[in-house]
């Protein structure tokens, strides 16, 4: 009875711990615009397992250099992307599934919003060199 109570409490934390990643991820999205958590930088995305997403809009024009920590390195490293933001535009989404070690690059416009949501079964991130 202990045992299945610790059970039912375990799983009701890990319950929480998702909720609360999930969370966590749009709050990034809140203070990512221009450049709040992460060091400085413009975005870092903190660990995205299988399934889980991540969301940064663009405020200012600027070419975006962005890796992932696991599988990549700054100064365009291995799973790497750059993304190249020009003028103002309507603010738009662009929403990419990250398939495998690859991340895209793309040119959007100032105020639009990029989503990269983790599709493989391996842990990755998102975040700007700079
Ligand atoms: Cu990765």
């Amino acid at each position: 009875m202990v045992r299945l109570m610790i059970r039912l409490t375990t799983l009701g934390l890990l319950l929480a711990v998702v909720t609360m990643s999930g969370c966590s991820s749009d709050s990034n999205n809140a203070t990512g615009n221009g450049g709040g958590g992460g060091g400085g930088r413009e975005f870092v995305s903190g660990d995205l397992g299988n399934g889980a997403s991540f969301q940064h809009v663009f405020g200012t024009a600027g070419t975006y250099a962005y890796f992932c920590r696991y599988h990549g390195a700054a100064g365009g490293v291995g799973m790497s992307g750059t993304i190249t933001v020009t003028g103002t535009g309507t603010a738009a989404m662009h929403a990419f599934s990250i398939t495998d070690n690859t991340l895209p690059s793309t040119t959007i416009h100032v105020n639009d919003t990029v989503r990269w949501t983790n599709n493989t079964v391996m842990t990755h991130t998102v975040e700007s060199d700079n």
